[in-house]
């Protein structure tokens, strides 16, 4: 039927999960359809509103279209769209910044309650009514199987020949009743190549032909540059010192151009025989595998540009050997991620002097994103970093703060902290001893003298000496947003 048609079996008040994840595998027309539907309903006086899960972020076409016309109760669990953000900051939609590896389990615990309606990208129905999926998996075998009625979106775009890079891990999910996950190395296939669906559940089927997002990256610039070089630096020490392997660890990477910029460098550097075992699968994994840097890469979704979408299909039976695409309770699954010793690599606002980092929040009450996978990996890896140029805002605001004023991690969960400045490795050192080397070796030098005044006033002058602040102070820097330099 048209999106139209089966936006129009969806209920006011209903719960929807949708597929995407990083702007891949999400439903094209019906999220468009459902929002020209709420807005007729709001000129008509009812205050239509659904409530939308995801895999993480999406697209303009979702949650763009649905929160311009307000049609959004509660998002969860991850978004990066700038019309969300704005609805979410000045108060119009709730939102609930979750780890994506545990929203599945909370579905399946019955703690967010009940989901209604699932809207979701394949890219075929077998004859014997299992989905291939599509450029990612997210959380759609949880939606297919918890929603009471399933929408469909079979997008032609995606070329068939993506089933069997897909796998799909029906494993026990609610204890006491959980089995050891099988996977011991990140090319290993444990499910099935499609997912399951009860066809009477199935409502609607449109059809799409569209591609996904497919966002393309800025060159890698001088900062993003000097990040990825302190941290490939920094591996290689490691190597030397034989706490890492030759071919490293499993490597898992964030979003966006510092990411890009850091394989990049791997495929300049010299490094063989290297896994993934990442969420997001972009262009500089694709290049690493492509000159067999790289061997094997587990991820949930291809959040490819343009181009790269283009040499990835051209080169799909090679991909196909190389990408295994899971579930992203799989792909970010912290026993996993503990036991595969997985090196974790991911953006941040900023860090105080003691570890603590923020990830999300702009000046302690506005959310940018969200924390995506970010805890997933950065408290069960072997090694992890957050990485962020020393200063934003045209260098008026220090990346390098006293006090965050929202942690999303904690000082305890915070290994090594890199700007274009350079490194700070926090392993093994006290309180005192990070603020002295994230002082040194990250902040800007700009704002060096004004973070060493306050550290040092704060040794003298706060009652606690583990973890020295003056409060008071602190609080007036996070007011003022930064120090001057
Ligand atoms: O704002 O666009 O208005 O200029 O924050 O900053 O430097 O462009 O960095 O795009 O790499 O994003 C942490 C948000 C970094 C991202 C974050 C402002 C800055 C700019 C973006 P403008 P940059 P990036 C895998 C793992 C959490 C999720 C995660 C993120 C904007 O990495 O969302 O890790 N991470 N997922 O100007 C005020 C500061 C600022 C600041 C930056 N200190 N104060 N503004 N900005 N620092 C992916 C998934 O999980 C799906």
């Amino acid at each position: 039927m048209s999106a139209d048609q089966a936006a129009a079996l969806i209920p006011h008040g209903a719960t929807i999960g949708m597929s995407g994840f990083t702007g891949a595998g999400y439903p094209k027309l019906v999220p468009a359809a459902l929002a020209r539907r709420i807005e007729a309903m709001h000129a008509l006086g009812d205050n239509f509103k659904v409530s939308v899960w995801t895999g993480a972020s999406t697209a303009p076409e979702l949650d763009g279209a649905l929160a311009k016309v307000d049609g959004i109760e509660m998002r969860l669990p991850y978004q990066s769209d700038p019309v969300c953000r704005e609805k979410i900051n000045a108060g119009r939609m709730e939102y609930i910044d979750i780890h994506l590896s545990h929203v599945a389990q909370y579905v399946w615990f019955g703690f967010l309650g009940k989901l209604n309606v699932a809207v979701v990208e394949v890219t075929a129905i077998k004859p014997d009514g299992s989905l291939v999926p599509a450029s990612s998996i997210g959380n759609n075998k949880t939606w297919l199987d918890q929603a009471d009625m399933v929408i469909l979106e079979v997008n032609a775009h995606h070329d068939l020949r993506l089933e069997g890079m897909h796998d799909v891990y029906y494993g026990t999910h609610v204890p006491p009743h959980r089995q050891p996950i099988p996977l011991i190395s990140v090319g290993d296939r444990m499910g099935e190549t499609t997912l399951r669906c009860n066809p009477d559940k199935i409502v609607a089927i449109v059809e799409t032909n569209l591609p996904d997002r497919n966002t393309s990256f800025a060159p890698a610039d001088e900062v993003s540059q000097a990040i990825a070089g302190h941290i490939l630096e920094f591996l290689d020490h490691e190597v030397r010192k034989g706490r890492l392997p030759e071919s490293l660890l499993p490597l898992q990477s964030g979003v966006g151009n510092v990411a890009n910029a850091v394989m990049a460098g791997l495929q300049a550097g010299r490094f063989e025989g290297l896994t993934a075992f990442t969420e997001v699968l972009q262009d500089g994994m694709l290049q690493l595998l492509h000159s067999g840097k790289m061997l094997h890469a587990s991820a949930t979704a291809l959040s490819l540009s343009r181009d790269a979408q283009a040499e990835f299909v051209d080169n799909l039976e090679f991909y196909r050997q190389r990408i295994v695409l899971r579930p992203q309770e799989m792909s970010n699954h912290p026993e996993l991620v503990r036991r595969l010793g997985v090196i974790a690599m991911n953006g941040m606002i900023e860090a105080d002097i003691y570890g603590n980092v923020n990830s999300t929040h702009i000046g302690g009450t506005a959310i940018m994103n969200g924390i995506g996978g970010s805890g997933d990996f950065a408290r069960n890896a072997f090694l992890s970093f957050f990485m962020t140029p020393s200063v934003a805002k045209a260098g008026a605001i220090s990346c390098i703060v006293p006090m965050v004023n929202h942690v999303d991690h904690t000082e305890h969960d915070v290994q090594v902290i890199v700007t274009e400045q350079g490194i700070a490795d926090l392993r093994g050192l006290s309180p005192k001893q990070r603020a002295r080397v994230l002082i040194d070796n990250c902040a800007h030098p700009g704002f060096r003298p004004a973070l060493d005044d306050y550290f040092n006033r704060a040794l003298r002058e706060s009652p606690g000496k583990h973890t020295p602040h003056i409060i008071d102070e602190a609080l007036i820097f996070l007011r003022g947003r930064g120090i001057s330099a």
